[in-house]
């Protein structure tokens, strides 16, 4: 889990969520953490956290896939058998909804229960899987991103949504995992009960950042071209402390006046301040290096960029 801004240090949560490490095994013997060989992220039951299909690998009765539900955020509960996606011996799997129903679809290499029946034939044809979704409970809603000529798709771009429960954030990947399976590159997002996001916030590849105006509903694809740059420019953002726990806080840059700044002062990614000046001071609880974020936007389009500084406050 990365613990965020400044250190941006990782803290290993495994064991305390339902996934313990599992022993590998010794010469010879494959078992354990060592048959793990891909994961892929989707909220299939549209809650709006994120769950993982694992894939293993090799042909044991034990190196089977597993599908792990992501129980609030809390902990992972194993559901591969009753969710009927359990296959043995592979290295790949992805997530689409291939019948835009609004629930996510997995496809996997993969042998089926043969390996556990010991049918000798059946274990040497392994077959890709379309499993379809029967339909997931929750509101979604999803993005299909489309950049300039030469990343058409907007690979590396990343959608951010506000739900009353926390942010979200997906990225347009490409060939990710061990053998480069490509989930479906449009973004989705289960909203659980919600019907609206508070706000979403589309970060390009090319540096331009826009708050999407109105706020899109949910149960829709909403196709969304990369914005042109706005008139203004940001060179650095500033900070100099001011009095104990006091620091100011500025954007240096081009054209900056008239636009609106959001400030994100502890680094978690949700903004708590809005000014209508490049210039803000800002207190703190307590002493410590502070990662902060601006996101200066133009007023009228909602397209803008920012910038990042860590401070010093003492
Ligand atoms: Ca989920
Ligand atoms: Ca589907
Ligand atoms: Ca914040």
């Amino acid at each position: 889990m990365n613990l965020g801004g400044p250190g941006f240090r990782f803290e290993d949560r495994r064991a305390g969520m339902g996934v313990p490490p599992r022993p590998v095994g010794g010469q010879g013997e494959y078992k354990g953490d060592e048959l793990w060989s891909n994961v892929v992220c989707g909220d299939f039951d549209n809650d709006g956290f994120a769950d993982a299909f694992v894939t293993q690998i090799y042909d044991l009765p034990y190196a089977h896939a597993l599908l792990y539900r992501n129980v609030g955020g809390a902990r992972f509960q194993e559901v591969g058998v009753a969710a009927g996606v359990r296959v043995f011996n592979t290295y790949g799997a992805a997530w689409a909804d291939f019948d835009d129903d609004g629930s996510l679809d997995l496809a996997a290499m993969g042998q089926d229960g043969a390996n556990e029946r010991g049918d000798k034939e059946a274990k040497l044809k392994p077959r890709l899987h379309l499993f379809r979704n029967p339909g997931a409970a929750g509101n979604w809603i999803r993005f299909d991103l489309r950049s300039a000529a030469g990343n058409r798709i907007a690979a590396g771009a990343q959608v951010v949504v506000k739900s009353c429960a926390g942010l979200m954030a997906r990225q347009v990947e490409i060939g990710t995992g061990s053998h480069g399976q490509q989930n479906d590159p449009r973004l989705h997002f289960g909203m659980g009960a919600e019907s609206r996001p508070v706000w979403v916030l589309v970060r390009w590849g090319g540096g331009l950042s826009q708050f999407l105006k109105p706020t899109p509903e949910t149960g829709r694809t909403h196709v969304l071209i990369e914005p042109v740059r706005p008139a203004f420019s940001i060179a650095a953002l500033r900070a100099e402390r001011k009095s104990s726990l006091e620091a100011e806080i500025w954007v240096e840059g081009t054209n900056l006046e008239g636009r609106a700044y959001l400030w994100d002062l502890d680094g978690n990614g949700a903004f708590e301040r809005v000014s209508g000046v490049p210039r803000i001071e800002a207190g703190f609880p307590s002493p410590g290096p502070r990662f902060i974020r601006v996101l200066a936007l133009d007023r009228e389009t909602a397209v803008g960029l920012e910038a990042c500084v860590v401070a010093d406050v003492y």
